[in-house]
């Protein structure tokens, strides 16, 4: 699978950093979103602020960037207000991990049905390199010249105690294996979540596109994703010839959307609203 393809791109040029893990994000995203005919009136991408927040202005499909680290709640508010769009979020791991980290527990505790893709580069990239929570212990930059003293937090861990029902991580580097992921887990009803492992090529020289194709491993085909106490060791792997990639869990689970009786008729934004009592409201608090 070629990395050049055009089709969904928007007007705008990407400006990431010649070798940014973003390009191969970009790339799967595209490939997945031609394949299952994702487009700007079936899906929304919400981003939030750094430089993988960009992707919602280089992919020609409907996007929305709000503050950085708040967008997991505007994806889950998108999709209750509309339940049968494909709602995916392009988060970083400062925006995931870090200011949005609340959002991350309570949207896989609540099952949310959105698609999270974690563009993981272990450092904040937009603000030209500190330390982010996924920085390695003894990580050194801009933020920690001694180096990071806590250890890094694990996105997939955190999730998976959380409750999320689709879990799994991937390379940026391989576009053709990452693009049937995100179509995996946008097929999956409920909240998904991949860590794609992006190296930052301007300031991450640790987490580098050589250091994963050396150490990453697919997950065997014996290997059984509904099992969670396989899946929490799983995530607890990490290190020389270590990082499993492929899907670690997968859980069928009722979704919060699933479970408001509002939205069984028809989409929130299609039922009938008492405008009156909406406007008498607005009178109240304003
Ligand atoms: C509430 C808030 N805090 C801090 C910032 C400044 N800021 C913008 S992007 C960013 C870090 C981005 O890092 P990450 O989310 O990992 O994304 P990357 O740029 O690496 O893709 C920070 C701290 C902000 N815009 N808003
Ligand atoms: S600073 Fe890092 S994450 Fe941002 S575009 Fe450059 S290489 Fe990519």
């Amino acid at each position: 699978m070629a990395i050049t393809n055009t089709k969904l791109n928007s007007k705008m040029d990407p400006n990431w950093c010649s070798g940014c893990g973003n390009f191969g994000i970009w790339a799967a995203f595209k490939h997945a979103a031609q394949e299952a005919d994702w487009n700007n009136s079936n899906s929304v991408i919400v981003a939030g602020i750094g430089c993988h927040g960009h992707m919602v202005n280089f992919t020609e499909i409907t996007g929305f960037q709000g503050l950085h680290g708040r967008p997991i709640p505007v994806a889950s508010g998108i999709k209750i207000a509309n339940h049968k769009l494909n709602v995916f979020v392009s988060t970083g791991d400062g925006d995931c991990m870090s200011e949005g980290g609340n959002h991350l527990i309570h949207a896989a505790n609540r099952n949310n049905d959105i698609t999270v893709l974690l563009h993981d580069n272990a450092i904040y990239g937009l603000t030209t390199g500190q330390s982010s929570p996924l920085s390695g212990k003894g990580f050194k930059s801009k933020s920690t010249p001694l180096g990071k003293i806590e250890d890094s937090i694990n996105p997939l861990q955190v999730a998976l105690a959380s409750g999320a029902t689709f879990i799994a991580r991937e390379y940026s580097g391989n576009v053709k294996e990452l693009s049937q992921l995100i179509i995996k887990a946008s097929e999956h009803k409920g909240f998904a979540i991949i860590d794609i492992l992006q190296p930052c090529v301007a300031f991450n020289k640790t987490n580098t596109h050589t250091f994963y194709r050396r150490n990453i491993y697919n997950l065997p085909e014996s290997y059984e994703a509904s099992d969670k106490n396989a899946a929490f060791a799983k995530v607890l792997e990490w290190g020389i010839k270590k990082i499993p990639v492929g899907i670690i869990y997968q859980e069928n689970k009722l979704t919060y959307e699933q479970q408001l009786p509002q939205l069984n008729q028809d989409i929130l934004i299609n039922l009938p609203r008492n405008q009156k009592e909406i406007n008498s409201l607005i009178t109240k608090y304003s």
